[in-house]
């Protein structure tokens, strides 16, 4: 039986598997639960993040707008289902912004709770798309340090605890466009500012994720590895196909996987997955999780357009993973 090394989270939202469903990710029947226009400027609303915060749930929200400018919004929650966003983009200070420029977008955020406080990442605009970080404490005022890697670099994936004393982040190195390559590697840091120690995590395989494979969620801490979700791309005649599995990596050295899916979990096969700005993707950001009854919820991106849910639990997916690998 596997288990989750973490908090218990009694609030998590959850739905059974349905009767009818043998899959071990299903999806939430009320899906999408965020639709595109969700605030008055948004012409979209995916990929986003979500975390436990005080008696309730906070995210950093993809807001893409009328204009079709990428920008990030803070986000809360009482169930982590119904999201209140706010309609202006979030407020980020930036003392290096002489040195390092102004803000020119962010897209894909993740959110990382790490040692009482939240650490941000998300693809920022800096000549080219690189790792943008930032920490807050109230999802109110974000505090910008140093981006983690030089352009071009996307999918900035935070661990949850500090590994060998350091910060550690998974990311994905890529190019200025609609990258058509993309392995995982991960990196350690001492102080949230300055990146090494880099390794070589895993890259394309057959299928599914035959293109590029880019981090998801947080990793979640198991007794049998770090659960890592990972989005992998196909190229078909009509363009990438965005689906997710999940990976097992050594506790110590996470650059090692255990374990990874042959098949995938999810693959857009819904009308909000196969129907929006970008079709067929299914694009996870992040997860929570609840160490006393193994029950995960995993947020993703539908079609590049709205916000869905789905569930499992951590017994059955680390089995499927174990079940299911070629690594
Ligand atoms: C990737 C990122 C994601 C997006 C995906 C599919 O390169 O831009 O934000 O969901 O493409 O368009």
């Amino acid at each position: 039986m596997a288990k989750i090394i973490g908090k218990a989270l009694p609030n998590i939202p959850w739905e059974p598997r349905p009767a009818n469903c043998r899959d071990v990710v299903w999806r939430y029947s009320q899906n999408p639960i965020v639709p595109r226009d969700a605030i008055p400027c948004s012409n979209s609303i995916f990929n986003s993040a979500v975390v436990p915060y005080k008696d309730g749930f906070a995210g950093v929200f993809r807001c893409d707008d009328k204009r079709r400018e990428m920008r990030i919004h803070s986000a809360h929650s009482r169930d982590a289902i119904h999201w209140d966003i706010d309609p202006e983009p979030f407020n980020l200070v930036n003392p290096m912004a002489r040195e390092v420029g102004p803000f020119v977008y962010g897209y894909d955020p993740r959110c990382c709770e790490i040692d009482g406080e939240y650490v941000v990442t998300w693809c920022n605009g800096y000549h080219g798309p690189t790792i943008g970080v930032a920490t807050t404490t109230d999802f109110k005022t974000y505090y910008q340090k140093e981006n983690a890697f030089l352009p071009f670099n996307r999918n900035g994936v935070m661990f949850p605890r500090k590994i060998n004393g350091n910060y550690a982040m998974l990311s994905r190195p890529s190019d200025n466009g609609h990258t058509p390559f993309g392995d995982i590697y991960y990196s350690e840091s001492p102080d949230l500012c300055y990146w090494g120690k880099h390794r070589y995590v895993m890259g394309t395989k057959g299928g599914w994720q035959s293109t590029k494979i880019g981090a998801g969620p947080i990793p979640i801490e198991t007794d049998e590895g770090w659960l890592l979700f990972y989005h992998g791309v196909l190229t078909s005649c009509n363009g990438f196909v965005y689906s997710f599995g999940a990976c097992l990596l050594d506790i110590d050295q996470p650059w090692k996987v255990l374990y990874r899916t042959e098949p995938y979990l999810l693959s857009p096969q819904r009308i909000y997955e196969q129907v929006g700005d970008v079709p067929n993707v299914a694009f996870p950001c992040a997860a929570l999780s609840d160490a006393e009854t193994g029950r995960i919820a995993i947020y993703y991106g539908g079609a590049d357009t709205v916000i869905c849910m789905a569930f499992c639990d951590v017994n059955e997916v680390v089995d499927f993973v174990k079940h299911n690998s070629k690594v």
